[in-house]
């Protein structure tokens, strides 16, 4: 084997034998069936989860990335309907739009699949099946809103009204968008049905499935509690919703779409019109997306989600916007411990606060913002990743502005690593052919770099393992500008004039930083970084984290490897572009 390549093996798999979570299951939040979605999604639950992924996989971890289209319930119902499609022609035709948004954006899922599957409707049945036989589900009759005028009850996105707790009006029948409270229908004041507008509404009792959440309120807090790692954000709003009591709520709907509520295989008495409630069956699809997975790939599923099965040395993240907090750390983890079975609850949490479209929201109808498919029209997918992670709503919401955006990609993408990259490179191959020079030994600049390199290395690789993406970016520009102080300090197109070998090191270090620049940036920017590291003749399987110290990875590249000079990176952004957008995506 090439000594350059025994070294670059090196970059493998993590080799501190801590870290005992070789296997990690990463879920992201589902995105509803109901159309592409804007950027404020995308950043906000799969771009931070693909970018996890990314960093274990090249840790050498065992990496499971899950996702799905959330189908069921209110939002594809009322979209197929304003569509003019059956639901299911509709959902089918938007699943193969969002997998394709998904993949434009290089999200790496390991599976992207659909909670309309044979396999969740098949898990969801049996977490009723076992939570009716822990006592945990009762037949209740319970007041809801029914619309005379369109002869229909009313529930979640079918009606709207004023929320009672924050007075913020268009809230859901389910959950209030501003304050963030899951609701029942009848506590809305003023509703109205979202499909005529009729006001004409009044409360009628119909019978569900509830969901006895009070009697695991004990077994919830002691997992949320005991979740010390959890990221701020998430445990904060699960310790609140305990705070404030857990309710028993209803897991079904009178709903025509979505997973049947059976008994004994057929539908249950007095429940032929109805469905489970889409955040019923929606996380269940987490499991039920991994079996789709498995059995595609002839893999197993049950030794990542059955901790009697494997699932106990399996590291479990989930990633989500605020407002899914709380369906994740108490309506789902009470669906599986509830069940009684050795189901793998999730270990970490990361949840994020909204990105806004200038202060306000994102909206299809008022076409304020831009969505996942115009992005990619206008520039490429590597700039949004980066400027969207770069300004991630970790602590606070974040405005988008694309006056930001332009800021962002031209000074960090552009100026930053894009100008390190191409300096070097240029200068390399008109003085030294095209080849990594042989010559000259470290001298100060570089035992100083080496330094800064360790030190910026080791903090790159903690941001991310605390999935801390702010800091993670900052870390990453700092690596890309410090190959540009490098070079003006040490210069070497005026060291070659009188001391070539000096120039030889110099050139020779900072091509080495040059990969190292582009290995980091393979998580974030992964064209462009694949750009770098093809053109530097970086074998695939050479690209993995770094993990050896800056003296050993800024003398990696073989001596006297060709290499080429990438095309250019990044386009820069110009005025007119922002201008053009503005008018385009309503910018204020
Ligand atoms: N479909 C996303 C949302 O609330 C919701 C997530 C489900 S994750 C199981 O917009
Ligand atoms: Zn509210």
């Amino acid at each position: 084997m090439l000594p350059w390549v025994v070294v670059y093996a090196e970059f493998g798999p993590v080799k501190n034998e801590k870290l005992v979570m070789k296997r990690i299951l990463i879920t992201s939040a589902l995105p509803y069936i109901n159309g592409i979605k804007h950027l404020g999604n995308l950043a906000g639950s799969m771009l931070p989860a693909d970018v996890y992924a990314r960093f274990e996989r090249l840790r050498g971890k065992d990496v499971l990335y899950i996702c799905a289209t959330d189908e069921h319930g209110t939002p594809a119902e009322l979209a197929a309907e304003a569509a003019g499609q059956p639901v299911q022609d509709y959902c089918d035709q938007q699943y193969e739009r969002q997998r394709a948004a998904g993949e434009g954006f290089s999200l790496s899922f390991d599976w992207f699949g659909r909670s309309s599957s044979p396999q969740n409707h098949a898990f969801t049945q049996h977490f009723a099946d076992r939570l009716e036989g822990a006592n945990l589900l009762e037949e209740r009759t319970s007041a809801q809103i029914y619309s005379i005028d369109d002869k229909r009850f009313l529930p979640d996105r079918y009606v709207e009204g004023t929320c009672p707790h924050c007075k913020s009006e268009k809230a859901r029948g389910d959950q209030c968008d501003s304050c963030g409270r899951l609701l029942d229908p009848t506590d809305l004041i003023d509703p109205y049905s979202t499909v005529s507008g009729s006001h004409n509404v009044e409360v009628r009792d119909t019978t569900h499935l509830f969901l006895k959440q009070a009697a695991m309120q004990g077994t919830i807090r002691k997992c949320v509690e005991a979740a010390t790692d959890w990221p701020p954000l998430a445990r904060s709003i699960a310790l609140k919703w305990l705070d404030e009591g857990l309710q028993d709520r209803a897991i079904t709907r009178d709903l025509s779409w979505g997973v049947p509520v059976l008994q004994n295989g057929k539908p249950r008495p007095g429940f032929e019109n109805k469905v489970f409630y889409v955040w019923f069956d929606a996380p269940i699809e987490y499991i039920g997306a991994t079996r789709e997975w498995a059995e595609a790939n002839d893999k197993d599923w049950e030794s990542w989600w059955r901790t009697d099965q494997g699932a106990d040395d399996v590291s479990y993240v989930q990633f989500m916007g605020k407002d899914n907090v709380a369906f994740h750390t108490v309506s789902f983890p009470i669906t599986m411990l509830g069940s009684g079975e050795p189901w793998k609850t999730v270990d970490r949490l990361k949840a994020f606060n909204w990105v806004t479209w200038y202060g306000g929201k994102f909206s299809t109808s008022q076409k304020r913002g831009i969505f996942m498919d115009q992005a990619l029209e206008i520039a490429p997918s590597d700039l949004w990743r980066w400027h969207l992670m770069a300004n991630a709503p970790e602590s606070a919401d974040a405005a988008f502005t694309l006056e930001h955006f332009q800021t962002t990609v031209n000074s960090d993408l552009a100026n930053v690593l894009g100008n390190f990259v191409n300096r070097i490179t240029k200068f390399a191959t008109a003085k030294f052919d095209g080849q990594v020079p042989a010559a000259g030994s470290p001298g100060e600049l570089e035992i100083k770099l080496y330094a800064e390199l360790d030190s910026h290395l080791a903090a790159l690789t903690k941001h991310h393992s605390a999935m801390e993406y702010r800091k993670a970016t900052a870390e990453t520009r700092a690596i890309w500008a410090a190959g540009n102080e490098y070079l003006a300090e040490a210069a070497p197109w005026t060291a070659i004039k009188t001391d070539p070998d000096r120039a030889a090191m110099i050139v020779r270090t900072a091509l080495n930083l040059v990969v190292i620049s582009a290995i980091i940036a393979q998580v974030f920017i992964p064209d462009a970084a694949a750009k770098v590291l093809d053109a530097m003749g970086v074998p695939k399987g050479n690209r993995n984290w770094p993990n050896e110290p800056a003296s050993v990875l800024l003398d990696a590249l073989p001596h006297g490897l060709a290499f080429e000079v990438p095309e250019m990176l990044f386009a820069k952004i110009e005025d007119e572009q922002v201008q053009e957008w503005s008018e385009l995506f309503g910018a204020e």
